[in-house]
């Protein structure tokens, strides 16, 4: 992680408040307009949300038989494959045709705003890649670990099936996650703000085991892992990284890896950027050295106001957004609504997450409702009232290390708009005022 992130990123509990207050004294505009809801704190009132049919026809239709309970329906085996019921086919993967040129190397997004709880459906994993993705027969491939090692090793995948494994949850997350509105405002869904992501159960060989039975000489301090696909991808992973909690995995969520996202292994490096996630692994190199800058493949680097480049960065920073309401939904008039959202942190877990109503001027601790476990999503929601006037939503998210996700003018400040990696302030979400004529609109602004 470059030096000036890091000065972003290590905040006191104290310096948060420091940061918030010299945040809201900078001011807050929104298209020239703001106003603040004030509804908020109003007492909870579990009927408000809820409609009250009682006594009415609408219960006594429900009630009626309709015409599937009037006969059979499909039965096993009508499909060997089980796909998603046909009304849930807006759920889907998407690009943007102005970021895909080549489809063979760009980057297909996860639908965010439709995902609930902590694991995303390997369907439904984003897909980056450098040179398509290549069909490779497990029954051929191979991993060699050589260079700076006692045993030069080769394994088939029966060999690692052979092998002790282990099975964790951790978000896998593009560093460019973020950076198409860095410039800027310029898209309206949570699923281009935030979709180069995911999160799944991997299951795999610990790198370090395989290391160890390779037997690292003293002098192999970096790993140098490399793809079979075309893009033959190469980053270069430090040693302690390496044996920390990497593994070479072949499953996520309970199944092979799906051909976009490696089969049949890849490196699995929790909390690190998603580049270094090689996939379709077909060697390990033990090396001395990192690969010089123009060697490494994809030259995934931080550039800085003044041009220059950080040499490397690795974990991915604390961030959270909130999924719903978010734009892709409408308000449905005042009233009680649960704010949810994910948070996650490459450097541990998540500690705490905050909600603002009205642009970071107020906020409020977020519940937890999911387990908050290490380098991956973490669900949280928030229940307020809204009273039907213009609302600024956001989250902000802690993790264990007590690094605060930054509000985007501080970010920008430290590390300008020349970079697309490691944007991770927070956003926010305008809800537009119920007797305007966008009227319960959601809308992806910046202040
Ligand atoms: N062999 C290989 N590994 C690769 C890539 C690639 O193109 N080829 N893309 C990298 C990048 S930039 C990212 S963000 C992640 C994306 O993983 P996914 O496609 O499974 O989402 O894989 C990384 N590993
Ligand atoms: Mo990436």
């Amino acid at each position: 992680m470059s030096e000036t992130l890091e000065k972003v990123a290590v905040q006191t509990e104290e310096s948060r408040t420091q940061t918030r207050r010299a945040f809201i004294k900078g001011g807050l505009a929104v298209a020239g307009t703001v106003m603040f809801t004030k509804a908020a704190e109003a007492a909870y009132d579990p009927k408000s949300a809820v409609k009250a049919y009682a006594g009415k026809k609408e219960i006594t239709d429900v009630l009626t038989d309709g015409p599937q309970r009037r006969m059979l329906g499909k039965g096993i085996m009508s499909s060997t494959y089980s796909m998603p019921s046909v009304y849930e086919k807006e759920v889907r993967k998407r690009t943007l045709e102005w970021l895909t040129p080549d489809t063979l190397a760009t980057i297909s997004m996860t639908p965010i705003q439709s995902m609930h709880g902590m694991i995303v459906p390997n369907g439904l994993h984003f897909d980056r890649f450098h040179g398509g993705a290549p069909d490779i027969d497990p029954a051929t491939h191979k991993l060699v670990i050589h260079g700076l090692v006692e045993r030069p090793l080769m394994f088939t995948m029966d060999d690692l099936k052979r092998m002790p494994s282990v099975t964790r949850i951790h978000f896998l997350e593009c560093p460019a996650n973020g950076a198409l509105e860095w410039k800027g405002i310029q898209v309206n869904s949570v699923q281009w703000t935030h979709g180069m992501m995911s999160c799944s159960e991997w299951t795999g060989v610990p790198l370090s085991v395989l290391l160890k039975e390779a037997g690292v000489k003293p002098e192999g301090k970096w790993l140098l892992p490399e793809g079979a696909d075309a893009s033959g991808l190469v980053r270069s992973i430090p040693m302690e990284i390496a044996l920390d909690d990497c593994m070479v995995a072949y499953a996520m969520n309970g199944e092979a890896l799906r051909p976009g996202q490696g089969y049949p292994i890849r490196l699995v490096v929790p909390g690190c950027e998603g580049n270094m996630w090689v996939k379709y692994l077909r060697r390990i190199k033990v090396t001395d050295k990192p690969l010089h800058h123009r060697e490494e493949s994809s030259k995934y680097s931080e550039l800085m106001p003044d041009g220059t480049i950080q040499r490397f960065s690795w974990v991915q920073e604390t961030n959270s957004v909130i999924t719903y309401p978010s734009p892709d939904y409408k308000m449905s008039g005042p009233g009680r609504y649960v704010a949810k959202g994910i948070a996650w942190s490459g450097r541990g877990r998540i500690t705490h997450v905050d909600v603002s109503l009205d642009g970071g001027r107020n906020w409020k601790e977020a519940k937890f409702t999911s387990v908050a476990l290490p380098k991956a999503w973490t669900r949280f929601e928030f229940e307020f009232d809204w009273d039907g006037s213009e609302m600024l939503l956001m989250s902000r998210a802690t993790d264990e290390t007590g690094y605060v996700q930054p509000p985007m003018a501080q970010l920008r400040n430290a590390v300008g708009t020349n970079g697309v990696y490691h944007r991770t302030a927070m956003v926010t979400w305008l809800i537009h005022d119920w007797k305007g004529n966008r009227a319960g609109e959601i809308e992806n602004v910046q202040f």
